[in-house]
């Protein structure tokens, strides 16, 4: 009896451990230790306006796992909104994780407002969607920036170009409008790339990023 007791304990005990543990379990899917995984600043990023484009590459210089990080270099003007991507096309099976999880790093010599968030191409048209709300990074820290990949969450949304007519109704011209887009079921199965942007509104700042620990996660953990 006594040993049949201290057996049901142990199971409690592995149990509760097993719980506790599948909320925080995490998958580095990118740590950027060899090379690059294919991350790179895509050709159509080069050919937009408000776009910088220099270099990316794996770099020893700062890492908050393993030894190294995807550093990408921008140059930020004063006098406009520009920002800086780098993506990767892959075949992604997520369909048990939740999250999607970056740490970013700025050096601390950099001007408080720079922010990041993830985007993704889903679906047959490969439509460009992105979190509503990017992350403030911070100078000399590394901070964590998260997407939600839980079918129907209404955290994304997608931008167009829409018509702008004057009272003859004819064409003004475009204007961009932006749209929430719900991340349904059919969009998580079919996601082609994810990218990672930085962003900078009127900030100047020259030097790198450092990006590391893409990793997808199944529950947040509990605050
Ligand atoms: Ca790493």
């Amino acid at each position: 009896m006594k040993r049949l007791f201290s057996v049901s304990i142990l199971l409690s005990v592995i149990s509760i451990f097993i719980a506790v543990n599948a909320g925080f379990c995490d998958d580095v899917i990118y740590g950027f230790e060899k090379d690059g995984q294919g991350w790179a600043i895509p050709d159509w990023a080069c050919e937009k306006i408000d776009y910088v484009c220099k270099t990316v590459e794996i770099s020893s210089d700062a890492a908050i796992e393993g030894s190294s990080s995807l550093k990408l270099d921008v140059d930020f003007p004063k006098e406009a909104w520009r920002a800086a991507v780098i993506e990767v096309e892959d075949v992604f099976y997520w369909e048990e994780y939740n999250f999607l999880f970056v740490d970013i790093y700025l050096p601390d010599n950099v001007p408080n407002g720079i922010s990041g968030r993830f985007a993704m191409t889903v679906g047959d048209d490969w439509l460009w969607i992105e979190p509503v709300m990017p992350v403030n990074l911070m100078p000399g820290k590394w901070v964590t920036v998260q997407a939600s990949l839980r079918v129907d969450n209404v955290d994304w949304k997608k931008t167009e170009m829409v018509e702008e007519r004057g009272i003859d109704g004819k064409i003004r011209g475009y204007v961009k409008k932006e749209i929430p887009v719900i991340l349904s079921q059919e969009y998580k199965d079919d996601i082609h790339t994810i990218a990672v942007r930085i962003e900078a509104d009127r900030i100047k700042y020259e030097g790198p990023v450092y990006i590391d620990n893409i990793r997808l996660v199944k529950e947040l953990p509990k605050e």
